[in-house]
């Protein structure tokens, strides 16, 4: 018997398939359209990983069956290639980023082709490439263009180490998510995207796709919609007023003082009548030393400093308190002040205790001299509100204030605008020019795309300002509106610029005159199932889906959203647990795997290993056991010769759940199990050679097919077929074959297996209840007992209650 080399039979059909265009997506064809995506790479020096592979090849076993359902699939690949790695690397050795990025693009190439990924390479995007982010130039001015993109100074998160900004999403847990450094604040002019306006959308389009719950949630939750009510405390002998956020109007007779963050504007104002300026400056230089991490963090002292000779009036009873600076308060949520309610909120009152504030009830239900009563209750010591609850009284309260032009209903986000800025060379530039006369004024349309100046040296100016700054003879141009001399925005875009859109390139990758034929658009939009890492949750995908809803409202995209179905996987972790990394020493490469075993186990070992929605551990038993499975299969069906035209009944009833069991199971994100039952049913296969039917082999091989695809074709080409396995319709099965004929009935009494009856599969429970009655064992056991009832369990047993 020949040997499968895997080597050799792995080239042969990646190029037959290739060469033969079978990857090929049509636009426009009469089938029905599936498109089918995972996000796309970052080309990293590394090269693939096997965390990569994992995802890749569950998918393309989708694609592939999708294919062989009828279906005209998409099924695409491109490159998300601008980003920090290559400019450090580029920092570090002197080699161009763009020379770097072509070198791994090349390199994740072979290694995708070497898979035996089903991706219709005419399609491949590149984010770096003018021709791309031309459009995603054209985008960022729409934007501007209806007053979305917008600049200000604000407070960013600003990394020492790298000398660049952050957004709040790469800030974690006080760190540069990029290198580690602890990040601080600085003032900086930036680029924002009024993402906020689209937060109610953002939230109640869930409701139309198909995400893990889990997904939806933590999206929800980063938008954070908070109802509450927005109240106005005056400041006494002043015209100044502080604007404060609360969710709890009930509490306002329990105010003990009023905090404002740090960097709030009114401390500037207020400072002729500070007495303890120093002290209240020394204060806010030093949080600024701190993350928001750090500031909010629960379980954190809260501190700060009382402004003194700062008093403001409680507007509902005209009482004054006190006014403090303090760092636990955020300056971009609620206005940036709080009423603090020692008594029923627990940052206020560790707050008060630690400087000696008085903790005063004001909702009863709670023992507020061990902690904070943060429930709803009743009002007490509230003035005319007393008996209240809670509910009313935050009810009546608003509109008592708003009567009196003192307060107001509002919603807040936590959600905040999106910085759009980096200060960086490897990025998208973007097309604005600085008039001193004129202002912000757009590239016009015609001369996009602004490209990225290519030169050798671009060390990030470290005074907040990006390397493309001091490439003078790019700064300095002409202005659109007016002529006269300007410069050209220096900033550059954040990595997610590209991301955002990019799936709508895929349906239209060579057009210069659109983002994509819309007609095109129409056709294969919206993504139909959209695959990528829970950690992209509120970052990339909550971004393209706003940015796909800015392009439905421009009348670009024809839908609200942009994918019906989102799944998830989990990480491969290496073999210790630890994750797989450098430093560790424990990286497989997919190459030593493809190699030594083949690209077939690889992608069947993948699926093997776990729920695909799970974090799992890399196992090299695992991967010779796919090995010995594949091999297995080989054996049998590599020197078939049919023996038999009767089908072996067991066989037969194997093969349709099989075929039923992988249809739902690729369905479902079940591939593990699809994979068990496979291996269980070559098993069975094994134990009856000679009856098994060509058949029952040309199916199997079908099955087989969008998991190890070079070894089906193989094998299919062997039984004497010339057309490619892939032209195949995919099996039906038979629903009443997968149906096992008789099963056996569990027959218990009060709870105690008492006897088992063979019967029918499809036994009703009225005829349980007689075969059980009739059962000698069981009279026995029920004598002259009365039956109080049965409990019917179908195909599996029936309990009688004595
Ligand atoms: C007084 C109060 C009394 C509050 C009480 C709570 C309980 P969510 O639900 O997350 O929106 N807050 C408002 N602005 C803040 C800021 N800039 N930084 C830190 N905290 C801020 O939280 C709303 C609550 O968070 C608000 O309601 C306010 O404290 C606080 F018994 O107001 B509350
Ligand atoms: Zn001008």
């Amino acid at each position: 018997m020949d040997k499968c080399d895997h080597q050799e039979i792995e080239k042969k059909w990646q190029k037959y398939w290739h060469d033969n265009g079978f990857y090929h997506a049509e636009d426009f064809s009469e089938k029905p359209k599936k498109y089918i995506l995972f996000e796309f790479p970052y080309p990293s020096g590394d090269g693939l990983h096997v965390g990569h592979t994992r995802s890749y090849s569950a998918l393309d076993a989708v694609a592939r069956k999708k294919r062989m359902e009828g279906f005209n699939v998409l099924f695409p690949i491109g490159w998300d290639a601008f980003g920090l790695p290559a400019e450090n690397y580029a920092l570090k050795t002197g080699t161009h980023p763009k020379k770097t990025t072509e070198k791994n693009i090349a390199n994740f190439k072979r290694q995708l082709k070497s898979l035996g990924m089903s991706l219709d390479w005419e399609r491949e995007v590149n984010t770096t490439d003018p021709k791309y982010y031309k459009w995603t130039q054209w985008i960022f001015l729409k934007l501007f263009e209806k007053g979305l993109a917008y600049q200000s100074e604000i407070p960013i998160n600003w990394c020492p180490s790298c000398k660049t900004g952050l957004a709040n999403e790469e800030v974690i847990s006080g760190k540069c998510e990029r290198c580690g450094a602890e990040v601080e604040k600085k003032l900086l002019k930036q680029w924002m995207f009024k993402i906020t306006k689209y937060a109610d959308r953002l939230i109640e389009d869930l409701k139309k796709v198909d995400y893990p719950e889990r997904v939806k949630a933590q999206q929800i939750n980063w938008i954070g919609k908070s109802s509450g009510t927005e109240i106005d405390f005056k400041i006494s002998d002043s015209q100044e007023k502080i604007r404060i956020f609360t969710t709890r109007t009930d509490t306002i007779f329990g105010i003990t003082a009023i905090v404002l963050a740090p960097e709030h504007k009114l401390i500037q104002n207020l400072k002729p009548k500070i007495k303890n300026l120093k002290e209240v400056e020394g204060y806010i230089k030093e949080s600024r030393k701190k993350s928001e991490f750090e500031r909010t963090e629960l379980s954190k002292e809260k501190t700060g400093v009382e402004l003194k000779g700062i008093t403001a009036v409680n507007p509902i009873n005209n009482k004054e308190v006190p006014v403090w600076v303090g760092d636990y308060v955020i300056a971009t949520y609620g206005g940036g002040a709080v009423m603090v309610v020692p008594a029923h909120d627990y940052r206020d009152y560790d707050f008060a205790k630690n400087y000696g504030l008085e903790i005063r009830e004001v909702i009863s239900g709670g023992d507020i001299s061990k902690e904070a009563f943060i429930g709803y209750g009743i009002l007490v010591n509230s003035g005319k509100f007393n008996g209240l609850s809670s509910e009313q009284a935050i009810e009546e309260i608003t509109n008592w204030l708003k009567e009196k032009g003192l307060g107001e209903k509002t919603i807040q986000y936590k959600l905040r605008d999106w910085i759009f800025s980096r200060q960086h060379y490897w990025g998208e530039p973007i097309p604005i020019i600085h008039c001193p006369k004129c202002g912000a004024v757009p590239v016009p349309e015609k001369d996009l795309p602004i490209e990225l100046p290519y030169v050798e040296k671009y060390e990030p100016t470290g005074t907040g300002e990006s390397p493309l700054a001091k490439i003078t003879d790019w700064v300095n141009t002409t202005c659109p509106k007016c002529g006269g001399s300007a410069k050209r925005e220096t900033d550059t875009m954040p990595n997610w610029a590209g991301s955002n859109w990019y799936f709508m390139r895929y349906v239209d990758p060579y057009n210069d005159q659109h983002l994509a034929d819309p007609k095109k658009l129409k056709y294969w939009m919206p993504v139909d199932w959209y695959n990528g890492g829970m950690e992209h949750t509120t970052l990339h995908l909550l971004y393209s889906r706003f940015i796909y809803k800015f392009l439905y409202d421009i009348g670009v995209a024809p839908q609200e959203e942009p994918y019906k179905r989102r799944t998830c996987h989990g990480t491969v972790l290496a073999e210790d647990g630890r994750k797989m990394s450098k430093s560790f020493g424990n990286v497989i490469n997919p190459d030593t795997i493809i190699e030594q075993y083949g690209a077939d186990t690889l992608r069947i070992y993948e699926m093997f290993m776990g729920p695909f929605d799970q974090a799992i551990s890399w196992n090299t038993q695992g991967v010779k056991g796919c090995y010995r499975f594949l091999d297995k299969v080989w054996k049998l069906f590599s020197n078939y010769q049919e023996k038999s035209d009767k089908e072996n009944t067991d066989v037969a009833t194997a093969l349709n759940r099989l075929n039923k069991k992988i249809d739902h199971d690729i369905e479902s994100c079940r591939f593990n199990t699809a994979v068990a039952v496979f291996m269980e049913f070559i098993n069975l296969c094994s134990g009856h050679k000679k009856e098994l039917t060509k058949e029952t082999v040309e199916k199997t091989l079908i099955l087989l097919s969008p998991f190890a695809p070079h070894i089906a074709e193989e094998l299919w080409q062997k039984l004497g077929h010339k057309r490619s396995i892939f032209l195949e319709e995919w099996p039906k099965y038979n629903l009443k074959l997968t149906q096992k004929e008789s099963i056996i009935l569990i027959v218990q009494i009060n709870g105690k297996v008492r006897d088992k009856i063979e019967t029918k599969s499809n036994i009703s429970e009225e005829e349980a209840k007689d075969l059980a009655l009739k059962s000698e064992k069981i009279k026995k056991w029920i004598g002259n007992r009365k039956i109080k009832k049965f409990i019917f369990v179908p195909k599996k047993l029936i309990n009688i209650v004595i």
